[in-house]
């Protein structure tokens, strides 16, 4: 049977840690979409695991690991990762798998994220506008997406456009030659001098010498997924970035390039619906994000500053400081609507144990009626689609009182060891959102979870 973790909200909300506990009891761990912006930290064996492409179910030695057909590799970094993993005692020999089907991020790819992201700079600096969403753009980071400059991107519009190599491509030397000269000379003609570093022939040369190398690792992913699960193998899929960062349901254009939900998970790796035991949403305490676009209940004031630093809020993949703010329940219901979660682990309460009181925003108001009808319009139970509407929108909160000085999360063995404000957060979000919270993270290792009968 299938287990999904999912991010809930902007990223960082602790799946990898879930994940590497519920591996304990899954036979294969998969990986369905994304590439190596992703940064999940695992804390077991008193070591620091940081996962980026590679599964999470690395760290349980019985556990095999898939990178699945919806997922985008960047090769060096791959080899990179797994050297370092191994350096720190992992051994991962024979059970990592590559769909040969995935995508190939190219240093070209890495490259066009950088240009790609220098040009919205440019052209928010140029732009007079008064647009909304042309200054709501501005706000936040010059005006660009503030990507983990991967190369994500620019490999999925690759994809999407058909000019996109593959991981079996790869074996075929001559093929992969000629279609990265092609990507090359498209990416000459669109960037022009910019491009003047890039020597196509150089990364031809790397691939020659990580292509035997790579492949033992490569197989193809549809009849594997298709007998585990006719022999109902225990899955576990670990999503990566979140429902906020998705293509389709996301802040868009402030979003990653992938499908990060419950849909994206099934086609990332073709899982039969029916076979879906669990949705996990993995859902901080308080809510982070990474780069730029809207986030309504991000707190520009001292608060911030405590759950920025008592969180140590940074990104795994870029170090960059991760903007922090309270949690959002406009967010959460939109999350829910979309991804259907079966559960939720609600994770890093323990940072709370900081605040006397705990706002959390419950509905945003906008003054302006789109239909111009006087009232003004509230969303309470959707997430708007226009970035302009929600920048207008004033956020409500609710005040809930904190348990500081009154017991800790932190620690906590069980439900009932929880400061008696702490359980009845945990209820108030479980009423609010209409899913249980059946996970609670009290710390960053493996331990530090209480699991709710
Ligand atoms: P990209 O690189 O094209 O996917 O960036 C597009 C947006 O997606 C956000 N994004 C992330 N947000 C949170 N965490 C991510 N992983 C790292 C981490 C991030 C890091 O675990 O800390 O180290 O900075 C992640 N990956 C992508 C990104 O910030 C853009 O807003
Ligand atoms: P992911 O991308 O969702 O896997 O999350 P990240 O690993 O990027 O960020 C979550 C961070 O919080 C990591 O450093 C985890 O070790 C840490 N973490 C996870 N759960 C908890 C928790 O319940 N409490 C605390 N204090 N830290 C946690
Ligand atoms: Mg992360």
């Amino acid at each position: 049977m299938i287990t999904i973790v999912l991010g809930a909200q902007w990223g960082d909300e602790g799946k990898g840690k879930l994940t590497d506990i519920l591996c304990a009891k899954a036979s294969l761990c998969a990986r369905a979409q994304g590439g190596n912006n992703a940064g999940h930290t695992i804390v077991a064996n008193g070591q620091t695991y940081d996962f980026h492409i590679l599964p999470s179910g690395l760290v349980n030695p019985k556990c095999l690991n898939l990178i699945g057909t919806g997922c985008v590799v960047h090769i060096p970094s791959f080899f990179k990762e797994l050297e370092d993993l191994q350096k720190k005692g992992l051994d991962t020999k024979g059970r990592i798998l590559l769909s040969d089907r995935a995508h190939v991020v190219f240093d070209l790819h890495l490259l066009i994220d950088s240009l790609q992201e220098g040009e919205l700079i440019e052209a928010a600096e140029k732009e007079q506008s008064s647009d909304r969403q042309v200054v709501v753009a501005k706000k936040s980071f010059g005006g660009a997406i503030g990507t983990t400059k991967k190369g994500i991107g620019p490999a999925y519009s690759a994809k999407h456009a058909r000019s996109g190599v593959r991981i079996h491509q790869i074996f075929n030397k001559e093929e992969l030659d000629k279609r990265l000269r092609v990507l090359a000379r498209g990416a000459q003609k669109r960037y022009g001098s910019a491009m003047k570093d890039y020597d196509v022939e150089a990364e031809i040369a790397r691939f020659d010498t990580h292509r035997e190398h790579l492949r033992s690792f490569v197989i193809n992913a549809v009849p594997l997924m298709a007998s585990a699960q006719k022999n109902d193998m225990p899955i576990l899929v670990e999503g990566a970035n979140a429902l906020m960062l998705d293509i389709n349901h996301g802040t868009y254009p402030f979003v990653t390039s992938s499908a990060t939900g419950t849909g994206g998970a099934i086609d990332g790796l073709a899982l039969s619906p029916f076979k879906i035991k669990d949705i996990i949403g993995v859902v901080k305490a308080y809510t982070t994000r990474v780069g730029g676009g809207p986030f309504p209940s991000e707190a520009l004031n001292d608060d911030g500053d405590t759950l920025q630093s008592k969180g140590h809020e940074y990104g795994v993949t870029t170090g960059r400081r991760r903007r922090c703010g309270w949690l959002d329940l406009v967010v959460l219901r939109h999350s829910h609507a979309i991804n259907h979660y079966t559960t939720l682990n609600l994770t890093k309460l323990d940072i709370l144990d900081h605040f006397d009181v705990i706002r959390v925003a419950v509905s945003y108001t906008d003054p302006l009626d789109m239909m111009n009808s006087s009232a003004p319009v509230t969303y309470k139970n959707e997430f708007p689609a226009d970035l302009s509407v929600l920048d207008r929108c004033e956020v409500l909160y609710e005040e809930l009182q904190g348990w500081k000085g009154q017991g800790r999360v932190a620690g906590a063995k069980s439900w009932d060891d929880l400061p008696q404000q702490a359980r009845a957060y945990v209820e108030f979000i479980e009423q609010n959102v209409g899913v249980r919270v059946g996970y609670i993270g009290t710390g960053p290792s493996r331990e530090d979870m209480i699991v709710r009968s």
